[in-house]
């Protein structure tokens, strides 16, 4: 019994990512493996993140998870093969002081307690899936001693939720389609860390705390079945736009970061109004307001995205044009008017 008592528990803290380059449509739905590449910028640590803690002990009889305190099931797929290729890489681990030794075999019988919180409403319908897996995995690494790199967890990462690799990176992330049929190439990669281009400030505007209607996965499997666009996008406009965001991120060129931004925010909703049923999420009174504010400028001050959702991300030049961007924001929608804002029209009052 004295041999139970012991727990070991690793917590880590994962951001969430917002694409720039947009991500929509799977080539195998089993192993999450993309039709086009896709570039994020992952937030701050402090806001919209995921703080998962990991518990091994002998004493476990069972896997377990509690989502914002909430018991939580383990059951679906995607988690369960990210516990198993974590646990297939597993390492010894050895800690005399404790007198701890855990050898490759034994973690595979040994259970583990994972708690895990969203430091932002959930109900809000903001992102929250590529956070959690990439923290789920991160975390689950360290608690097993798993030695392998960074891409090889952000591919086992990517099998919890497509978008999830990029949340393993700060800064900028590209999560390259690949080749492969086993996806041993579909990976994520950093282009530039969190300090090349820090006079960025994203605003997010929660428009709606509604949950999206149609889920990512259903979303991007209807827009593979029945657009047309969709092959063009992935084959012919994807490619060119992630060699030129690559660029415009290298040089900290905001006129072409917000021209592609923009760009492939409103192809890929383009996309999904060319879906049988067809599918809308995005809020266009924003982007009205947006294009209107920067037309009337010398040059971008501010870029929209969105994604499957109609919160906008809004990605200013710097503090000074998130400041107006803010000034702007408020007065067209008050925050104790009880109007949906949606039905501003911003466009006539600018
Ligand atoms: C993205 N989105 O690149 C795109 C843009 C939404 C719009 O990745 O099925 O939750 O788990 O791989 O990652 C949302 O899709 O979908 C997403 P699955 P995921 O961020």
């Amino acid at each position: 019994e004295e041999s139970k008592k012991w727990v070991l528990t690793v917590t880590a803290q994962t951001p969430t990512n917002i694409a720039v380059i947009k991500y929509w449509g799977k080539r195998d739905e089993n192993l999450i493996l993309p039709i086009n590449d896709s570039i994020s910028v992952t937030l701050d640590p402090e806001h919209l993140c995921t703080t998962t803690s990991v518990a091994v002990s002998p004493s476990f009889d069972q896997d377990c998870m509690w989502l914002n305190g909430k018991e939580f099931s383990l059951a679906g797929g995607r988690y369960q093969r990210c516990l198993k290729e974590i646990r297939s890489r597993a390492c010894d681990y050895v800690d005399e002081k404790k007198g701890i030794k855990i050898t490759k075999k034994e973690w595979e019988n040994l259970h583990v307690h994972i708690a895990s919180y969203n430091n932002f409403p959930t109900a809000a319908g903001l992102a929250s899936s590529a956070a959690g897996f990439a923290c789920l995995v991160f975390a689950l690494a360290k608690l097993m001693n798993v030695k392998d790199d960074l891409g090889t967890l952000s591919s086992i990462a990517r099998q919890g939720s497509g978008s999830a690799c990029r949340s393993l990176y700060g800064g900028f992330a590209k999560w390259i389609m690949g080749k492969n049929d086993n996806g041993s190439d579909s990976i994520a990669v950093q282009l530039a860390d969190e300090k090349h281009w820090d006079d960025l400030v994203i605003v997010i505007a929660v428009v709606s705390s509604r949950q999206k209607e149609t889920s990512s996965t259903t979303g991007m499997r209807e827009t593979v079945e029945t657009s047309m666009l969709i092959q063009h996008r992935a084959k012919e406009v994807v490619p060119k736009r992630i060699v030129e965001m690559e660029e415009a991120i290298k040089n900290r060129d905001f006129p072409s970061f917000s021209r592609l931004a923009c760009a492939d925010s409103n192809q890929f909703h383009a996309v999904c109004l060319d879906t049988l049923p067809p599918i809308f999420y995005m809020n266009d009174t924003i982007i009205s307001c947006v294009e209107k504010w920067n037309r009337s400028e010398e040059s971008p001050q501010v870029a929209y995205t969105f994604d499957a959702g109609p919160n906008a991300v809004l990605i200013a030049r710097n503090r000074k044009a998130a400041a107006l961007l803010l000034q702007r924001l408020l007065f067209f929608f008050p925050p104790h008017s009880d109007a949906d804002l949606s039905s501003y029209v911003i466009g006539d009052k600018s």
